[in-house]
């Protein structure tokens, strides 16, 4: 049985990961870049070790460093969170070939799933529906033309070795074919090393729907329902709920089937989730399917119950699962939206930097995800999402507002946080309806760019007030070092006036 885990991670999921570990009587251990050797989960870990510079190629995507680093301290198994090694099937091969348990499904499966032809071949042979389009690499132009007559356009070219909008061409005129094809191939040599494409029909204002997988190494695997995750800026999701107001049981029960026979196709064990494209009128297709931990798992784990880091952790020491299909149901309804370090009116440009001041939203059905704390330094060398605020009730608006009063509550200083965008998402009348797809963020300028409304306007008045405030009292401590108790918090009375009078 696991009885240390090494977390190949850093932030809020490293975290996450060790908060389950220490719940199963498990010890952690951190790895850490030299920039982050100031990190919450260094600091949570029972163990930590220093793998080198920030630069992730020298730390986080150090196989043999973090391997070493397990050696050392005596891990028995390696949980690789999301993102860096979480879908590497060489990594988790050597975590196998050097006697540690990788906390992931097998090299098998992420190498099959990884490869998003060979993905769509082992889709069409298992049933699962998938978007029409090739099964081959493109090889020839007159192939791809013949290809795309046929199925018409406009079409998608896509990389083999991409996913998640990576090396991604919309051609929508024939006289753009032969460019897009030779541009997505030189594109995705250079990023992935592979210049294999495929070509799909493209489905015009999709929405993205995930099913969450839980597999054991017995054969059983599960579906923990939907995701809805349609809101997204640049293939970046930023508000995802469950269950998708979009969904029929009737077809909640389909697709949780082709998710379950999805996994099954590839032996599948571990947590793994299905994403789909799915149509105004609820046809859905398979896109691809992720072989790790999802960023945008606790959502799930609110509405269903379960424990996703506990039941990947299960998995690894080849317990059977503890429940079946007909045992899980969805309870309520959930939200997550990611905090991103960014500022939402330049152009999302990151904002690294120390916080100043952090206060976290507490009460009944929330739960905050995160890392960072009072004088935290944000390292500018990695991902910038600084947390995730998930909320529960009993309605989908219900949610909503309560969202909306964790937001209120939410408040750090020293940096910019995407926290006045989301917001701004509360209020579109279409997320309101939950009737969006994956163009709600383009078509919804006019809500999300920045406002001039009196909320806006009275939190930019707190925050001078507060600053007047300050200064007044650094310099009466100068001239008259005894006054400091009187002086006491004037600034919040005068805030509060003001917002009462609307200004
Ligand atoms: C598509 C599509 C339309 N038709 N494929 C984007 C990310 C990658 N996982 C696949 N993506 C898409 N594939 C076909 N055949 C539209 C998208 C897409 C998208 C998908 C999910 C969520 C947001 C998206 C935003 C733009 C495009």
């Amino acid at each position: 049985m696991i009885k240390k885990v090494l977390v190949a991670n850093r932030g809020e999921i490293a975290v996450r990961v060790m908060r389950s570990c220490r719940e199963l009587g498990i010890e952690s251990v951190a790895v850490y870049s030299e920039v982050d050797r100031k990190s919450m989960h260094v600091r949570y870990a029972d163990d930590a070790v220093c793998i080198g510079p920030a630069p992730s190629s020298e730390s986080y995507l150090r196989k043999d460093k973090i391997i070493e680093a397990a050696k050392l301290t005596g891990a028995d198994a390696i949980h690789p969170g999301y993102g860096f090694l979480s879908e590497n099937a060489d990594f988790a091969r050597m975590c196998e070939k050097e006697g540690i348990i990788f906390i992931g499904p097998s090299p098998y499966a992420i190498d099959t799933m990884g490869d998003k032809i060979t993905a769509r071949k082992t889709m069409i042979a298992a049933g699962v529906p998938v978007v029409p389009g090739t099964t081959e690499p493109i090889h020839d132009i007159k192939t791809a033309i013949d290809v795309i007559m046929k199925i018409g356009l406009p079409v998608m070219i896509k990389a083999s070795a991409g996913g998640g909008g990576k090396g991604m061409r919309l051609v929508k005129n024939e006289e753009d074919i032969i460019s897009a094809i030779s541009g997505a191939k030189s594109e995705a040599k250079a990023a992935f090393g592979d210049d294999a494409v495929y070509i799909e029909k493209y489905i015009s204002s999709p929405h993205h729907i995930e099913f969450q997988i839980l597999g054991d190494k017995h054969g059983n695997i599960v579906h923990l329902f939907e995701r809805e995750c349609s809101v997204q800026r640049r293939h970046q999701k930023v508000v995802e709920e469950t269950p998708s107001p979009i969904m029929t049981q009737e077809v909640r029960m389909k697709m949780g089937a082709d998710a379950v026979a999805a996994a099954r196709a590839v032996n599948y064990y571990g947590a793994g989730t299905i994403e789909f494209i799915v149509d105004d009128n609820l046809n859905y297709y398979f896109l691809e399917m992720n072989t790790r931990l999802q960023v945008e798992h606790p959502i799930t784990e609110r509405v269903v119950g379960v424990d996703l880091v506990k039941q990947q952790i299960n998995v690894a020491n080849g317990l059977p699962l503890a429940f079946k299909q007909e045992d899980l149901k969805q309870t309520g309804h959930a939200i997550e939206m990611r905090i991103y370090a960014e500022d939402p009116d330049n152009n999302f440009m990151p904002s690294p930097g120390v916080i100043k001041h952090i206060r976290e939203p507490l009460g009944l059905g929330v739960r905050h995800d995160g890392y960072v704390y009072k004088g935290y330094e944000i390292p500018m060398y990695y991902d910038p999402m600084i947390s995730k605020l998930i909320v529960w009730a009993e309605t989908r608006d219900e949610a909503i507002a309560r969202m909306k009063r964790a937001l209120f509550a939410y408040k750090i200083t020293g940096i910019k946080t995407s926290i006045p965008y989301l917001h701004r998402i509360l209020e579109v009348p279409d997320f309101i309806k939950g009737r969006y797809n994956t163009h709600f963020i383009e078509e919804n300028q006019q809500y999300l760019k920045k406002q001039n409304t009196s909320t806006e306007r009275s939190i930019d008045m707190a925050a001078i007030a507060a600053f007047v405030d300050y200064i007044t009292k650094l310099e009466s401590l100068q001239t008259e070092p005894n006054t400091k108790q009187q002086l006491g918090n004037n600034w919040k009375d005068f805030g509060r006036k003001r917002s009462a009078l609307r200004f």
